[in-house]
């Protein structure tokens, strides 16, 4: 038999929707295998990508993809985490469902870290695991976990399927739940013998209604009344604003809320580059290393509207010191995040696309420039003590953000930046600069060290057309570093770049101001990355000296092909502002002097 290798990735026509139902028309009526049934399931429902790495335990689904490689695209990562994160940036990038496969046992629980992340981040992924035999279920066979099990807590839907009948009602529902209502990862765990039993197939039929799930709720249109004229009376209105904009493709209809009500808006970080860096009423970043006048003017609005985010701890600071002069106002498609950690005067439960536009016919047409001006002079009070010095220091060390500022200069905002975790992300985060949704991929509510490189990777899947570059630690990108050899496979076009401070930077700037400067194992050595990166034929450069910084960045960008640079950075800088710990939003600091 001639043997195959699918080496090269091939780009291949992804114009497969549910409503181009050819392709299960032509097996419809026929007797095809459970793991056939798995592969017409995803090109029906729209896939082009898949992230994963075989094992034992799905080898029957790689068998069939044999077959299939020149209608779905498969990414072999490093290591089933690099696939479920690669799944996210993918998803993040494009829009779109991202789908993973792993094999049972190892593979599987390989997977958890990038659920959680993708459940906390309302990420819709839909992963297909492996799982040994029915008749060894229970049996602790080998590599046999109870995945379903471990991940129910951390999957908005998970599911065992252990017949080929099933499968194509199974990823029908899968597809539905991971990218409706609020969107989430979904894991279906197939046993081998469902893979490999033949079955009568009677066609695919895509799920839009399960009972008891509503994705798109009634929108009560007395709470929108009530929000418009709380904001009609409202003299210092103030909107916060989160993913669920992006998530919902609502950034017209957001745009066109706050202008006409003349509100200043500010996002979580992962709501950010739903609205251009540059619009008049964008006023900065919240949290705990947000900008100074959001945070403490959050303590001063008198309507505080908040859009597709969830008050998250990092955001809100100490809960009882939060906005408790403030009717809140808040929209969400997601009913268990109203009242959940601040309450509400005004819940309006609904898809923002739809809300924004009800709310947005009712409110007057105002400018409330005062008020606005009062987060200009905040933020001018920021750029003097922080910002300035961060991103144009004459003398000393490289700081991250200088290497943002030129980055800003040569992308003009136009880049997908993707984000480890750590100082580099927040300093990413607040002086990135987008003009584009779906254009800041960072690990926002689980934090996790080893997203950034395989994200980036499956973000530049997702969208193939954008420059992305990928800025990450010198710790984090020691996580997930194999996935280098994904680059050097796939060939994809990722810009790394490392800003190495020598220290595990967050947990030392937190050692220096909360634990008498006691810096216990945040040393962190580093190989060479240069020398790295060249073992897996991806160029690089290193950056020492102030005066090359900018060259250096541009050949990056310029490379045709992936990039690794490493800035020497300085190796005990702070990120400011901060709320510490413990206290209010309004208590934020600029420098350490005030903590
Ligand atoms: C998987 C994981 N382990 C540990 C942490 C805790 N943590 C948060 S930031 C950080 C330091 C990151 O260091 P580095 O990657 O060098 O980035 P820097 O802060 O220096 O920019 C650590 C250890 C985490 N967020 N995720």
């Amino acid at each position: 038999m001639e043997t195959l290798i699918i080496e090269k990735q091939i780009v291949i026509n992804t114009n497969y929707n549910a409503k181009d139902n050819s392709l299960w028309d032509n097996k419809k009526g026929t007797t095809i295998t459970g793991s056939q049934a798995v592969l017409e399931a995803l090109i029906i429902e729209g896939v082009d990508t898949v992230f994963g790495y075989p094992g034992g335990a799905i080898m029957p689904i790689y068998d069939a993809l044999y077959d299939y490689h020149d209608k779905l695209k498969h990414i072999l990562v490093r290591h089933e985490q690099g696939g479920i994160h690669a799944g996210q940036g993918y998803a993040r990038s494009s829009g779109r469902v991202g789908v993973v496969f792993a094999t049972s046992g190892p593979g599987a629980t390989n997977l958890v870290t990038g659920l959680a992340d993708a459940m906390i981040d309302s990420t819709p992924l839909v992963c297909i695991t492996g799982q040994v035999f029915a008749h060894l279920l229970g049996t602790d066979a080998f590599q046999e976990v109870d995945v379903i099990n471990i991940t129910t807590p951390v999957t908005k839907w998970n599911c065992q399927v252990t017949d080929a009948n099933e499968i194509p009602n199974a990823l029908a529902k899968a597809f539905f739940i991971a990218r409706t209502g609020r969107p989430g990862p979904v894991l279906i765990d197939i046993t081998k013998n469902a893979q490999l039993q033949k079955f009568d197939y009677d066609g695919y039929v895509p799920c839009n209604h399960i009972r008891s799930y509503r994705p798109k709720p009634i929108v009560r249109h007395n709470y929108i009344e009530q929000a418009a004229q709380l904001i009609n009376e409202a003299k210092k209105p103030f909107v916060i604003f989160g993913q669920g904009v992006i998530l919902g493709e609502a950034e017209q209809e957001f745009k066109a809320f706050i202008e006409k009500g003349g509100l200043p808006a500010a996002w979580t970080i992962l709501g950010l580059s739903a609205l251009p860096t540059d619009h008049p009423l964008n006023v900065g970043m919240l949290g705990m290393h947000g900008n100074y006048g959001p945070n403490v003017l959050t303590n001063e609005c008198d309507v505080l509207i908040a859009v597709g985010m969830r008050f998250d701890d990092r955001v809100t600071g100490r809960l009882d010191k939060y906005a408790k002069q403030a009717k809140v106002i808040h929209l969400d498609i997601d009913p268990s995040e109203i009242d959940k950690n601040v309450v509400t005067t005004v819940p309006i439960w609904g898809d923002c696309k739809e809300t924004l536009p009800m709310l947005t016919k009712l409110i007057e047409e105002k400018k409330h420039s005062d008020w606005v001006e009062e987060f200009r002079v905040l933020g001018k009070k920021e750029t003097e003590v922080v910002i300035h010095k961060e991103l144009n220091p004459t003398a000393g060390e490289i700081t991250m953000g200088e290497v943002l500022r030129q980055l800003n200069e040569l992308t003009n905002g136009d880049a997908i930046i993707v984000t480890d975790v750590g100082q580099h992300q927040m300093v990413a985060c607040r002086y990135a600069k987008f003009n584009q949704s779906k254009s800041n991929i960072t690990s926002g509510g689980a934090g996790t060290m080893g997203f950034g490189l395989p994200a980036a990777i499956g973000a530049k899947f997702g969208a193939p057309e954008r420059t992305v570059v990928a800025i990450i630690g010198d710790g984090g990108i020691q996580m997930t570093i194999q996935e280098f050899g994904t680059i050097m496979q796939t060939g994809v076009n990722v810009k790394i770049l490392i800003l190495n401070n020598r220290f595990l930077g967050m947990v030392r700037q937190w050692q220096q101001l909360f634990h008498d400067k006691r810096y216990s194992f945040v040393d962190i050595e580093s190989p060479d990355y240069v020398m790295v990166a060249k073992g897996y034929r991806i160029a690089g450069d290193t950056v020492n000296e102030r005066a090359n910084l900018k060259n250096a960045l541009q050949t990056m960008l310029n490379h045709d092909g992936s990039y690794l640079l490493e800035v020497m950075v300085a190796k005990e800088d702070n990120v400011f502002p901060m709320v510490p710990q413990g206290r209010g939003v309004s208590e934020i600091v600029l420098s350490k002097d005030d903590i």
